[in-house]
């Protein structure tokens, strides 16, 4: 367990009393509540209006009943979630996952952490998620549409412009989010174009969005190696995942000068020490929806190794961004010992309790992803901006916002850490720069 202030000790017993069976959100609020001793201590008032009781209460949870039916006519169920966790700082906002994985514990997880985030970015979004144990993979595009449309059927009714706003997430790309809005658009008859965000450019979609989650990483990463006089430059880097937020990590790593070596999906990873061919990866992944272990065929120098950890293969730099939980202890002393000094956070939550204490304890730089992967909603928040004024903006300027949002959240959380004594722990810096614009504005809102 994190060290956790006394006083709140008794505060995560309680946690884990009322939550049982959700493992994912007790370790998501030990690792926020492992930072707040000294807020409580700076701010007494906090604990007088019980806003850390609040704040990881979600203000309404929704479960709910998918049924559809494959090619064949069979008939399957899913369970459909959508956790709106906290609107003090406007609609909820957060994505969609499909995976076999999703549970409410993993739903109630991210949308805790998606509180924070959102927070950190200064657009004025509040925090949830949502999704399904329905995955994609292996589906037909009419499979897909027809599951999509199903889950819509109940889901329309929770969200909207100024209510909720979903977007994508693990098993949730474009695909996705236009059967979604598909089906929202006809039940509701309304073009509302700013209830999902990550929509195709050609029905309201924004330059940047699909780029955003990877490239935002990047220049998080960025400012973590010029906070130690260092750059991309000659850097390799390995990236684990080959999805959405994987693909334009690799990207923009590569334009900076870095090189990734390795990536990887949950059958394995490739290994390729001249630099992975990212235009290979893509035609692999976004057009064929294929597996990783296709790219030795084309690229006879590389790697595949089946099963394994990625994390032991030597880099200067890690990059999760596949999933929860993908990079343990043992993990993190491999990256250690073979002269790793900067991680950041893709993922959500991807890196374990006892990875992240081996991090701090080494010295390593350690990016957690409710800053570093930030990108990706704050852009869905320049989305909503454009369709909110019917408007679209360019490529460049899109980026360029994009990478200042997050050079500012790099400064919030520097600055947050050694505010209160911590300085470069970027955990510490998120975890209360984020909690306390949140519970500032819970306490302006009265008791909500
Ligand atoms: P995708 O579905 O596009 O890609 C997910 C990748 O992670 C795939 O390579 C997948 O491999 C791998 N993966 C997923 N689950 C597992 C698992 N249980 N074990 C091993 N590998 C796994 O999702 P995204 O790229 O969008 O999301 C990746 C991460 O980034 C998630 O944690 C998500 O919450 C987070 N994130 C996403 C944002 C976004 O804008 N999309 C924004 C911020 C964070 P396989 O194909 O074999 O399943
Ligand atoms: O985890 C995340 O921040 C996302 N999946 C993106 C959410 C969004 O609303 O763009």
């Amino acid at each position: 367990m994190l060290p956790v202030d006394e006083k709140l000790k008794d505060f995560y017993q309680e946690i884990i009393r009322r939550n049982q069976g959700e493992p994912e959100f007790h370790q998501a609020v030990l690792e926020v509540l492992g930072s707040l001793g000294p807020v409580l201590a700076k701010h007494p008032e906090l604990r007088e209006h019980k806003v850390i009781e609040r704040i990881c209460e979600p203000e309404r949870q929704v479960m709910f009943r998918v049924p559809w039916q494959d090619d064949k006519g069979t008939v399957w169920i899913n369970r459909g979630f959508r956790v709106q966790f906290n609107s003090a700082l406007g609609p909820y906002k957060g994505g969609l996952r499909f995976h076999s994985s999703v549970n409410l514990s993993v739903i109630k997880f991210l949308g805790f952490e998606q509180t924070f985030k959102n927070a950190l970015t200064g657009m004025p979004i509040g925090g949830g998620k949502g999704g399904s144990d329905f995955d994609p993979k292996g589906h037909t595009d009419n499979e897909v549409m027809r599951f999509c449309q199903s889950f819509m059927t109940e889901l329309y009714r929770h969200i909207g412009e100024y209510k909720d706003v979903p977007a994508g997430d693990i098993g949730v790309g474009a695909r996705e989010i236009g059967f979604l809005f598909g089906q929202y658009k006809r039940i509701t008859n309304r073009y509302e174009s700013g209830v999902l965000t990550g929509k195709g450019l050609d029905w309201g979609g924004a330059l940047v969005r699909k780029e955003a989650t990877g490239y935002g990483l990047v220049f998080f990463m960025q400012e973590m190696l010029k906070a130690r006089g260092q750059s991309f430059e000659g850097k390799t880097c390995v990236v684990s995942g080959s999805g959405n937020v994987s693909l334009y990590t690799i990207e923009k790593v590569q334009q900076l000068g870095g090189k990734v070596i390795a990536c990887s999906d949950s059958g394995g990873y490739i290994y390729d020490e001249n630099g992975i061919d990212l235009e290979c990866v893509k035609q692999i992944k976004e057009v064929r929806r294929g597996r990783i272990s296709e790219y030795s065929k084309s690229q006879p120098r590389c790697k595949y190794i089946a099963g394994g950890s990625i994390w032991d293969v030597p880099c200067d730099i890690a990059l999760p961004c596949a999933t929860q939980n993908e990079l343990n202890g043992r993990d993190a002393t491999s990256l250690v010992k073979n002269g790793c000094k900067f991680v950041a956070e893709g993922a959500n939550m991807p890196t374990t309790p006892e990875g992240t204490k081996i991090f701090h304890d080494a010295g390593v730089a350690f990016g957690p992803g409710k800053a570093a992967n930030a990108g990706g909603v704050a852009t869905s928040a320049l989305e909503m901006q454009q369709n909110a004024s019917r408007d679209a903006w360019t490529f460049e300027y899109t980026e360029q916002r994009l990478a200042d949002i997050m050079v500012g959240i790099h400064q919030r959380c520097y600055e947050t850490a050694e505010e209160f004594g911590t300085p470069g722990n970027y955990v510490n810096g998120a975890n209360i720069s984020g909690f306390i614009k949140v519970a500032r504005a819970m306490v302006a809102l009265g008791l909500i």
